[in-house]
């Protein structure tokens, strides 16, 4: 059986945004069952999953006879190269898919994860207003690279959804979730397409479902915090 992480409880601000949902993506994609593990503030803390995942985050991925995975980005390429879904396999189209999987993770995220980092944990609007200069104009100069690199091409490479498209849309909710898509017309009807699939509409949900059922009291934030 294939064992996702996942926390059982996040503010709503990032409820549908928070890294499983990749991993139950191409879950759902590939067709394969998977089971959910709830975390905690404490468990994320344990030895236990730190031997999974040395930084506490989520997501991991533990499946019966392999070692165990960490990072969105690894888990989700290897069921897809498994899987044999979202690869294409003529090798060149293979590094153009493997290259721009790349630029969402290492490219795009780490500019829009310091406009989100901003804008959802700094304690009020006057830090807001002083960090946002720093952050905004890099997270909007990749924006419109973005765009400008996309054109009217339906998807990053070829003719069909690969995951790389998974994978940028999947970075692009960071943008969506700070309203700052609606800025690049051509990137929202990408993204828009890009999500329009049962199998991110599942991950979303029962990713959701699973934090509604839930409550701050759950994640056992106090108790975490004592055992320092
Ligand atoms: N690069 C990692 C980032 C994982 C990550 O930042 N996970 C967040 C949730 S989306 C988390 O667990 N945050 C809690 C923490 O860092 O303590 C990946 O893609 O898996």
């Amino acid at each position: 059986m294939i064992a996702v992480t996942a926390f059982k409880w996040v503010p709503p601000f990032a409820a549908g945004q928070v890294r499983d949902h990749r991993v139950r993506w191409i879950l759902n994609e590939a067709g394969w069952a998977y089971e959910i593990r709830l975390l905690d503030a404490v468990d994320q803390k344990s030895a236990e999953y730190r031997a999974l995942q040395p930084f506490g985050q989520v997501p991991t991925l533990e499946e019966d006879g392999r070692a165990p995975m960490f990072e969105s980005g690894a888990i989700v390429w290897d069921i897809a190269e498994r899987a044999g879904v979202l690869i294409p396999s003529d090798p060149v189209m293979r590094a153009q898919v493997l290259t721009w999987y790349f630029a969402a993770l290492n490219t795009l995220e780490g500019a829009l994860i310091n406009v989100s980092e901003a804008e959802f944990f700094l304690p009020d609007e006057a830090a807001k207003a002083a960090r946002r200069p720093q952050v905004l104009p890099f997270a909007e100069k990749r924006l419109s690279e973005l765009q400008l690199a996309l054109g009217d091409r339906l998807w990053l490479v070829g003719e069909t959804f690969t995951v790389a498209d998974l994978m940028m849309s999947s970075v692009l909710k960071i943008a969506a979730s700070l309203d700052m898509l609606k800025a690049y017309p051509a990137l929202q009807v990408y993204f828009d397409r890009c999500l329009d699939r049962p199998a991110y509409r599942k991950a979303v949900a029962d990713q959701c479902a699973t934090i509604a059922a839930h409550g701050p009291r759950d994640m056992r934030y106090r108790e975490a915090q004592a055992a320092g």
